[in-house]
C-alpha cells in the first residue's frame, strides 16, 4: 500500500494493524470470512469511480460500455451458481436487499412473519427496532423451548391465523438446515409470498452441501461476504415474474447508483464459488463445524440443538457460570474472536446475553481441518474456565498466533514470516 502509506499514514497504519489482527487471530464470527486477493483487487479497482444508475442497456448516465459487461457477468454467474431465474446484484448489503423486497411487495402496515431475533432471526426480519418492525405489522415465530428446533406445525398455525403477505425464512444463528419445501407449503396455504434470506449459508448452497431455497422461494436474498466469500454486498434472486418489481424496488426505490467495484468483486467471487475447490471448501466448513461442536460438547458445553448441520453453533453458557459478553471478551483477549449471542428464551439483555456464537467459514478458508478444530475446542474451554486469568489469556493468544502462522489466511499470506 505504498500510495496510502504516503497519502495517509494514519489510516495506512490502521489497515496494516487490522491485516495483522486478521492474520494472527482465530476468527470465528460466523458471518465473517477471508476473501481472495482477486476479490480484494476487484474491490479496490477503478470501478469505484463510476456511476451507473439503471440496469445494463438502460442507464441514466453514459460511459457504461464496461460496467454493463461487468454487471451482466455477475448476474449470469449468479444464475449459474444458484439456478435462479432472475438476479439483481446491486443491493449495497443484506439489510437494504431485504428492505428492497419489502418495498417491492408490501405496503406500510402489511403483515410479515419471520423468525424472532432472539431465536436466530435477523433484525430485518421484523425486529421492533428495525425499519421492518416499525413500518410493517411484524409478527414472529420462535424455536421450540425443549428442542431448540423450528416447529413447523406452530409456524403453520401462526401463518394461517395471521395470513401474512410475506413469510420469511432464514436466520443468523440457527445451527440446523431449514425445510424449504415445508415453508413453501405453509406460504401457499396462508396465501403468502415466501422470502428466504440465505445470507449465512449461501456459500454452503453454492458448494452443494446445503439444500437450495431457490426452487421453493418467490425471492431469495443473500449477502455476498459471509460463507460465499465475496466482497461486502448482496444479491436478490427471484422468479422471472417478480423481476420487474424487484429491480424497480432496488433502483430507483431503495438506492441510487450501484457500487460497480463491488459488483465486479461479486462476479469474481461467484467464479470462485463455481470451482471444485469451493465445493471442497464448503464440505470442510461443515465438517469443521461438526467437529468443533463435538469437541465443545465433550468439554461440557451446552449447544443449542446439541450440535450443528451447517457452519455455526450456538453455545448456551448458562452451565458454565459466565455471561456471553464476558466470555466473548476473554476469548478476544486470548486471540479467539467470537460474538456474544442471545440463546432461545434468553432472560438476559441483547448486549450481554447468555451465549456465544461460533462459526467455521473463516478458519476453513485458512486451511484449518478437524485436527485443528479439536485444538480450538480445547482453547475455548481453557479460556472460558479461566476468563479472569490475564496471564493465561496472554499465553493463549501467543499460542493462537503460532498456530495461525502455520495456516496463512487468504490475502494475507505475505504477513507470515518466511513467505
Ligand atoms: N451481522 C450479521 C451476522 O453476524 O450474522 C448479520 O447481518
Amino acid at each position: 500500500m505504498k500510495h496510502l502509506s504516503i497519502a495517509d499514514p494514519e489510516i495506512c497504519n490502521l489497515v496494516l494493524q487490522e491485516e495483522r489482527r486478521q492474520s494472527e487471530k482465530i476468527r470465528m464470527i460466523a458471518s465473517e470470512n477471508y476473501v481472495s486477493r482477486a476479490v480484494l483487487e476487484a474491490t479496490g479497482s477503478v470501478l469505484t469511480n463510476k456511476y451507473s444508475e439503471g440496469y445494463a442497456g438502460k442507464r441514466y448516465y453514459e460511459g457504461q460500455q464496461i460496467i454493463d459487461q461487468v454487471e451482466s457477468l455477475a448476474i449470469e454467474r449468479a444464475k449459474q451458481v444458484f439456478g435462479a431465474e432472475h438476479v439483481n446484484v446491486q443491493p449495497y448489503s443484506g439489510s437494504p436487499a431485504n428492505v428492497a423486497v419489502y418495498l417491492a411487495f408490501l405496503n406500510p402496515g402489511d403483515t410479515i412473519l419471520g423468525m424472532a431475533l432472539p431465536h436466530g432471526g435477523h433484525l430485518t426480519h421484523g425486529a421492533p427496532v428495525s425499519i421492518s418492525g416499525r413500518y410493517f405489522n411484524a409478527q414472529s415465530y420462535e424455536l421450540d423451548r425443549d428442542t431448540g428446533l423450528l416447529d413447523y406445525g406452530k409456524i403453520r398455525d401462526k401463518a394461517l391465523a395471521l395470513r401474512p403477505k410475506l413469510l420469511i425464512a432464514g436466520h443468523s444463528a440457527y445451527p440446523r438446515i431449514l425445510d424449504f419445501a415445508k415453508f413453501r407449503e405453509i406460504a401457499d396455504e396462508a396465501g403468502a409470498l415466501l422470502m428466504v434470506d440465505m445470507a449465512h449459508f449461501a456459500g454452503l448452497v453454492a458448494g452443494g452441501v446445503h439444500p437450495s431455497p431457490v426452487p421453493f422461494a418467490d425471492v431469495v436474498t443473500t449477502t455476498t461476504h459471509k460463507s460465499l466469500r465475496g466482497p461486502r454486498g448482496a444479491m436478490i434472486m427471484c422468479r422471472s415474474r417478480h423481476a420487474a418489481a424487484i429491480d424497480k424496488a432496488v433502483f430507483p426505490g431503495m438506492q441510487g447508483g450501484p457500487h460497480d467495484n463491488t459488483t465486479a468483486a461479486i462476479a469474481v467471487a461467484l467464479r470462485e464459488a463455481a470451482s471444485d475447490d469451493f465445493k471442497a471448501y464448503a464440505r470442510q466448513v461443515v465438517k469443521n463445524a461438526k467437529t468443533l461442536a463435538e469437541g465443545l460438547m465433550a468439554k461440557g458445553f451446552k449447544l443449542i440443538t446439541n450440535g450443528t448441520d451447517n457452519h455455526l453453533m450456538l453455545v448456551d453458557l448458562g452451565n458454565k457460570g459466565i455471561a456471553g459478553k464476558k466470555a466473548a471478551r476473554a476469548l478476544d483477549r486470548a486471540g479467539i474472536v467470537v460474538n456474544c449471542n442471545a440463546v432461545p428464551f434468553d432472560t438476559r439483555k441483547p448486549y450481554d446475553p447468555s451465549g456465544i456464537r461460533l462459526g467455521t467459514p473463516a478458519l476453513t478458508s485458512r486451511g484449518f481441518k478437524e485436527k485443528e478444530m479439536l485444538v480450538v475446542a480445547n482453547l475455548v474451554d481453557r479460556v472460558i474456565a479461566n476468563a479472569d486469568d490475564e496471564g493465561l489469556l496472554a499465553a493463549t493468544a501467543e499460542e493462537v498466533r503460532q498456530m495461525c502462522s502455520l495456516f496463512p489466511a487468504p490475502g494475507l499470506e505475505h504477513l507470515v514470516e518466511g513467505r
